[in-house]
């Protein structure tokens, strides 16, 4: 996967850039980046990527012609590896297992932050192919959502992750919030770990992890549980 990301701000993604299992993604081979400061494709004097907005709603927007320019260049750079054009906003798609599986399968993305209140509309209806958001609030600008984007795709990546800590096993893949699980020691401030997990009997543990995946699942994310629910009845269904 190739990840270009166009931001005013190329510096935040140095960090999680070099950093753990996006590093050794990249090390392998798996992933790669290019960083891209779209105020370089400005053309006058003081570099300017913002601007008013017309009909007087308050704060500034990214103006559309060195946005342009910027996603016009990527997607020539890119074009060997059909790449799709991903815009983070509140007002986007939210990001779920399955839409970042999907984009796991692309060849490449071009990623692009935005800032103040957005961008331009014209650069959204005709040179962007997804709006993908994070969550219903607001940031000041769309470079952390691009990280977690990135994770979260990165991971679903074959090869990526080792057996250590595996995609299947994760919270979500299956649709239902992780089981409470325990380290050592077994007892800790008087607490003790569930009997279950220690007694060796592994259909009883696998049972007791199903029953309390659905329990918390209902309690927590009623929304999850009936999206779950949903999809089991219609599985069985289309049995008969
Ligand atoms: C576009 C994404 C980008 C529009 C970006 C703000 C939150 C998310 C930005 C706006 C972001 C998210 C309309 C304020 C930059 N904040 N939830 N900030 N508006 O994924």
């Amino acid at each position: 996967m190739f990840f270009e990301i166009l931001t005013l701000f190329p510096s935040m993604f140095e960090g999680v850039l070099s950093d753990s299992i996006i590093k050794r993604a990249c090390d392998k081979g798996l992933v790669s980046f290019r960083l891209v400061d779209f105020r370089d494709f400005t053309e006058d004097k003081h570099r300017t990527v913002d601007d008013y907005p017309y009909g007087g709603s308050p704060g500034m927007l990214i103006k559309p012609a060195p946005l342009a320019r910027a996603i016009t260049a990527s997607k020539d750079r890119l074009k060997a590896m059909a790449p799709k054009t991903v815009y983070l906003t509140p007002q986007g798609e939210l990001l779920t297992h399955d839409k970042a599986k999907s984009l796991s399968e692309e060849q490449s993305l071009i990623l692009l932050c935005g800032h103040y209140q957005g961008i331009d509309q014209r650069i959204i209806d005709h040179y962007v192919d997804l709006e993908i958001s994070m969550g219903d609030y607001v940031l000041s600008g769309g470079e952390i959502p691009a990280m977690a984007l990135i994770d979260s795709v990165t991971r679903l990546i074959p090869g990526v992750l080792g057996n250590n800590d595996s995609a299947p096993g994760d919270s979500l893949y299956n649709g239902l919030l992780s089981p409470p699980q325990y380290t050592r020691p077994e007892v800790f401030e008087n607490k003790r770990v569930p009997e279950v997990l220690i007694s060796g009997h592994h259909e009883n543990i696998r049972k007791w992890q199903k029953e309390q995946s659905i329990a918390m699942t209902k309690a927590k994310r009623p929304d999850l549980w009936e999206r779950y629910f949903k999809k089991q009845t219609e599985q069985k269904s289309s049995e008969f």
